[in-house]
């Protein structure tokens, strides 16, 4: 099995080799492909010295089985066809083909089936706050489908690349030399703060990272659930957390929706109120799950539940999920 990461020296780039080697992926070589910038940086794996090498238009990924991708979607657009025209599988990271209907788009704990079928020999890694959303969505929907979710996020750093959790740190110690905090990965200091924008406005006033949880949700759930997001930036450094509300088609007792977490794949639930112990993403960062906590009956709608889901942005929301989908497609011969 040879295996590309191409963007190996960004935020995933680098989890991708942590994850791979972590799970023990099973791969004879692996291949790091990047920006010219990038092209000659060392970086080890299993004790093993690989040089990222430029990304061109070649034949670099002849005999490549998997192709990891998370460099931007201008890169995964203009290189797209040269990846994948000997046959490699591309599980891209970027939003370029999320909501295209001949890709599939997946969380292998939702749909992971949908990745069989990808005429174009390319698969979605969607959005990392839709990612940890669904995965404890989908423990309600076994029981009951849901017809809204109102949700609230907290965006750790991280969703903005290594350059923005840089940037964080160093507006913190800006800040405490009585310096002026250098602004240019946010909209806004983000150091001591919260911003109320991620990605930019479209024409209804939501941003496209409010827009891509109502779009994404809807294909990976194969559901017509409506989802109103409110996406905000927070001063964390690596997991995001989500506050959602959602209307079930029958009421959920909290027992039942507890019940239901509890056996879900991929969902940790972490819910005691009585000991204070709920997920918060400083314990959070760096684990595999979505972590489920605040498990309560919405007083405002009789059929309605909320909850809080934690998750590592970089991990679950990005590299560990293309990871698993390759995961899957191994493991079900569908490569
Ligand atoms: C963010 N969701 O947190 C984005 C990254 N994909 O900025």
């Amino acid at each position: 099995m040879r295996v590309a990461i191409v963007g190996a020296s960004g935020a995933v780039g680098q989890e991708f080799l942590r994850v791979l080697d972590e799970r023990n992926f099973p791969l004879d070589e692996l291949l790091l492909f990047g920006s010219k910038r990038s092209a000659g940086t060392l970086y080890t794996f299993r004790n093993k010295e690989i040089i990222v090498k430029e990304l061109q238009h070649n034949d670099d990924f002849k005999d490549v089985d998997i192709v990891f991708t998370s460099a931007g979607a201008g890169t995964s657009k203009e290189f797209a066809q040269t990846i994948t025209k000997y046959g490699a599988v591309m599980i891209d990271n970027s939003s370029a083909f999320r909501m295209e209907d001949d890709i599939p788009l997946v969380v292998p704990e939702v749909n992971g089936a949908d990745a069989k079928m990808r005429p174009r020999g390319i698969i979605a890694n969607p959005n990392c706050t839709t990612i940890q959303m669904v995965v404890a969505l989908q423990a309600i929907e076994n029981i009951s489908h849901i017809k809204t979710v109102h949700v609230s996020t907290y965006q750790a750093a991280s969703g903005a690349g290594a350059a923005a959790m840089a940037e964080l740190k160093h507006q913190y110690e800006q800040l405490i030399n009585g310096e002026t905090p250098t602004i240019e990965k946010f909209v806004y200091q983000l150091a001591y703060n919260v911003i109320p924008q991620v990605d930019v406005f479209t024409d209804n006033l939501y941003t496209k990272e409010e827009m891509k949880m109502y779009n994404e949700t809807r294909k990976i759930m194969h559901s017509d659930v409506k989802v109103s997001a409110m996406c905000v930036r927070v001063p964390v450094m690596r997991a995001h957390s989500e506050s959602i509300w959602i209307e079930t088609e029958r009421p959920v007792s909290v027992q039942e929706a507890k019940e239901a977490f509890a056996k879900a794949d991929g969902v940790i639930l972490m819910d005691e109120p009585e000991n204070k112990r709920y997920p918060m993403p400083l314990d959070i960062a760096g684990k595999d799950g979505v972590y489920v906590g605040r498990v309560r009956s919405d007083i405002s709608n009789p059929k309605g539940l909320t909850f809080w889901a934690v998750s590592d942005q970089i991990k679950k929301g990005a590299a560990l999920n293309a990871v698993q989908i390759a995961e899957y497609l191994i493991k079900e011969n569908a490569l």
